[in-house]
């Protein structure tokens, strides 16, 4: 399937941007990748989206709403029309999903986003799926004081460069709530437990960001149609497998990762000179026993490490576990034991599979998508957080 990302602001314009650089480009999975923010200097910074698809919006506004998110509601719902066009420069109805990318907590994606998924929902058939980061709650209590800054831009959102954000919690609940019955699901990344101790979001973001990449990559890279000549998977997820897990009616999805490094010179003397045209490494060439333990690993990291945002899995309402790698390391006996692992772990009965045959990777990798998850604690810990400001 192809996927259409648009980042809101600050956070979602970046997020979009790693994701626009983790593409790779014998597996493309993307259709066109947009960013759109108030602040100009933030759509400056960005590496990877062309230009003409980095959009400003509100001239009225200096650089951000500082965390204003009413006034972010406003804007977004004066704009959103313009926001549509700007898709037009592309072909967004090529797309089998959008995913919307923002940062809970600000006020220009924050603000902007239900208006523009809406919008999605209304001009195409496709579902539309958000991807939201949750706010950290070092971002609300600066330095471990939770005291207010007194002075009027403060006291309403950010500092200069974005480490403050005393409203996080209450825009995040805000927003959350007003997605819910317009996005057909919403992926959650919690920053808090990403960061490391006493690190800054400023300085931590670009690798959460690829973080998430890796994640969206691993998920939608593994539906993308392979070139031709490139192995088939066994077992293909597609847009249908993936509606069917992520469902209608705005499920909150965690998603697990694992990878593992293999010898990418067991898996065929021609690998590295003969991509994208056949014969790949056959099977033979890699050990059962060592494929078998590099998925096994790769698979229990995916269901039993950390999520981007944790929950109880038996809470899962559904799930999915992709399974990819050099093709010769795919043993398709330990995919299917994954599968079963995951299904035991979700206690569901609704779990698919499948798998996705990298040739030129070097590691075997396993993404497990929860779909369906609440109730989850760390919501919960936000919204209290929210009411009490
Ligand atoms: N994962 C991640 N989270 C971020 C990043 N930047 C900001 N955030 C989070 O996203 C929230 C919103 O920040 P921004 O995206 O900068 O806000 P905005 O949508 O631009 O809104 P305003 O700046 O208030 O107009 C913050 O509270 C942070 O929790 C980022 O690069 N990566
Ligand atoms: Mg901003």
């Amino acid at each position: 399937m192809q996927l259409e990302v648009i980042g809101i602001g600050g956070a979602g314009c970046r997020i979009a941007d790693a994701i626009h650089t983790t593409e790779p480009s014998e597996q493309p999975f993307l259709c066109d990748t947009f960013a759109f923010d108030t602040d100009t200097l933030s759509l400056e910074a960005l590496e990877s989206i062309p230009d003409e698809h980095r959009h400003r919006y509100g001239a009225e506004i200096e650089n951000g709403l500082n965390g204003n998110l009413q006034r972010g509601e406003t804007i977004g719902e004066e704009h959103v029309d313009e926001l549509s066009r700007q898709l037009d420069e592309a072909t967004p109805s090529a797309a089998d999903a959008f995913l919307v990318a923002v940062g809970l907590g600000g006020a220009t994606g924050g603000g902007t986003a239900p208006a523009l998924v809406a919008n999605l929902q209304t001009l195409y058939d496709a579902p539309v799926y958000v991807l939201a980061t949750l706010p950290a709650d070092r971002e609300r209590l600066p330095d471990g004081d939770p005291s207010v800054p007194s002075d009027d831009t403060r006291a309403s959102g950010a500092d200069a460069d974005g480490a403050t954000r005393p409203m996080a919690a209450q825009n995040a609940v805000r927003t959350l709530s007003r997605l819910d019955g317009l996005a057909n699901a919403i992926f959650c990344f919690d920053t808090e437990p990403w960061l490391r101790t006493g690190e800054e979001l400023v300085d931590g973001r670009d690798r959460l960001n690829r973080e998430i990449a890796t994640r969206i990559e691993a998920f939608f890279g593994s539906t993308a149609q392979t070139t031709d000549g490139a192995p088939k998977a066994e077992s293909v997820v597609d847009a249908n497998d993936v509606s069917r897990i992520l469902g209608n009616e705005t499920a909150l999805v965690s998603l697990g990762y694992g990878a593992q490094q293999v010898d990418a010179s067991d898996s065929g003397p021609l690998l590295g000179i003969d991509l994208g045209i056949g014969p790949f490494s056959s099977s033979a060439e890699v050990e059962t026993s060592a494929a078998v333990s590099a998925v096994e690993t790769a698979v229990g990291k995916a269901i039993r490490g950390k999520l981007t945002l944790e929950c109880d899995r038996p809470n899962a309402e559904r799930a999915l576990l992709i399974v990819g790698g050099p093709p010769a390391w795919l043993n398709q006996t330990a995919v299917a034991d994954g599968r079963r692992a995951l299904e035991s772990a979700t206690e569901s009965t609704e779990t698919l599979g499948g798998d996705s045959p990298r040739p030129g990777s070097d590691e075997v990798f396993a993404l497990a998508v929860f779909a369906g998850i609440e109730p989850v604690e760390r919501l919960e810990a936000l919204r209290a957080a929210g009411e009490t400001r």
